[in-house]
């Protein structure tokens, strides 16, 4: 199989198991920080980690993703923000179609811009339908796209568009209420998308408590991603799980 088709990555989100990926935002420059998460991810239960944010002002996400490689085993998957960062000394990159908004730009705009140098940087992709759920207040991401997230209130909507991905050929759905959103993703949203749409869920935004990742699970995200509560005290990963 040639590189760049490979699904190694992508079983990393399928079967029984739930797990846990870590999010770091490249532009955040506390290496010292950065070190003691990752050490603390290395004696964890964590599944991977994602690489990525909606603005890149100072740092490279190359320069992040060797400091994670030269001290850690985990995976790392590039989630991209609207510029579509590719490098490919990550082990795989979600490959995000923002399916909740109707951005064409972010829908197929930017996957036509990038599709040849994502060709050559050999790095599988992982297809990602990316759906903003309104978490209680504006995030960068939804500024940043120009699009409205989808309603908290609207479970069948949130189902339509997830079940839409599956049978366009996409591989994975991420619910994300943005980062450090007030309010998660609420659980009638998580479970009407798993009822309806087989696709492996990754539930992301405003997690802050052991309760709070609990609830996703159970209502069926087959991975949770935690970023802003563990970037503001990165001891707490004991708490959560
Ligand atoms: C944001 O889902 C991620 O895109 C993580 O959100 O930073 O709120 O954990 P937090």
């Amino acid at each position: 199989m040639e590189r760049g088709q490979s699904t190694h990555c992508l079983n990393l989100f399928s079967g029984p198991k739930k797990r846990i990926a870590v999010l770091i935002d490249p532009d955040n420059r506390n290496f010292g920080q950065l070190e003691v998460l990752i050490n603390l991810c290395n004696k964890a239960p964590i599944d991977l980690f994602l690489v990525g944010g909606s603005i890149l002002n100072e740092g490279t996400i190359e320069e992040t993703i060797d400091f994670i490689k030269s001290r850690s085993t985990i995976p790392v998957i590039i989630f991209p923000g609207p510029s579509q960062q590719i490098c490919n000394k990550a082990d795989a990159i979600l490959w995000l179609s923002l399916i909740s908004g109707r951005n064409a730009d972010l829908l197929i705009g930017r996957h036509v811009e990038a599709s040849f140098k994502l060709k050559a940087s050999k790095l599988e992709s992982i297809p990602t339908g990316y759906m903003l759920i309104d978490g209680g207040k504006p995030t960068t991401a939804s500024y940043i796209s120009f699009t409205q997230p989808l309603p908290q209130n609207k479970p069948m909507l949130a189902a339509a568009t997830a079940l839409a991905a599956e049978q366009l050929g996409l591989k994975l759905i991420y619910l994300d209420a943005g980062s450090g959103a007030q309010n998660c993703v609420p659980s009638s949203i998580v479970k009407s998308v798993s009822t309806h749409c087989n696709l492996p869920i990754i539930v992301g935004g405003g997690l802050k408590t052991k309760e709070d990742i609990e609830r996703a699970f159970v209502a069926g995200a087959n991975m949770v991603v935690l970023g802003t509560v563990l970037e503001n005290n990165p001891e707490v990963l004991h708490e959560l799980i």
